[in-house]
């Protein structure tokens, strides 16, 4: 009888310490992801308000997670190109409600509104390494846009259309 019961308690025992192993065996390993601690580094443009629009059609998708130039600024009818000069793919997806009212939805990967276009990433509208994605603005305003995987890293874009 009392043996049975003290046979139990030496079950438990081990039990919880089996636990205890285990959690630190977690805590212990698993820590070796090799973690790029690249900032984000925003000074190319020497660091100004942010309100220069550079006048050209080509903007680069690179692997500082970054759209260079960050702002745009061309007449209507015009095709702007991005290009990814790095390995790291991207997107390009305009925020919905960030484009003039009557102005045509855009986003890499051809989809007609913001929601499809997160939904269909990166299985679609993925630009990958030497990849190009076009659109032509016909529409005058301001667009602005962002890369799904990395717009917390803060890649984002603007499109000035006069
Ligand atoms: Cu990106």
């Amino acid at each position: 009888m009392t043996d049975d019961i003290s046979r139990r308690r030496f079950a438990v025992a081990l039990a919880s310490t089996g636990i205890g192993i285990g959690l630190a065996g977690c805590g212990g390993g698993g820590a070796s992801t090799e973690s790029p601690t690249e900032t984000a580094t925003p000074t190319e443009s020497g660091g100004g308000s942010g309100d220069s629009f550079e006048q050209t059609d080509t903007v680069d998708m690179n692997d500082e997670l970054a759209f260079a130039p960050k702002q745009i600024e061309v007449e209507a009818g015009t095709t702007v190109t991005w290009e990814n000069v790095g390995s790291i793919g991207h997107s390009v997806t305009a925020y919905e409600d960030e484009i003039p009212e009557d102005a045509e939805y855009f986003a890499s990967g051809g989809f007609d509104s913001q929601q499809a276009a997160v939904d269909a990433y990166p299985d679609e509208g993925n630009v990958t390494e030497g990849g190009t994605y076009e659109h032509t603005f016909e529409t005058t305003g301001e667009y602005e846009y962002y890369c799904i995987p990395h717009e917390m890293n803060g890649m984002v874009g603007t499109v000035r259309v006069v």
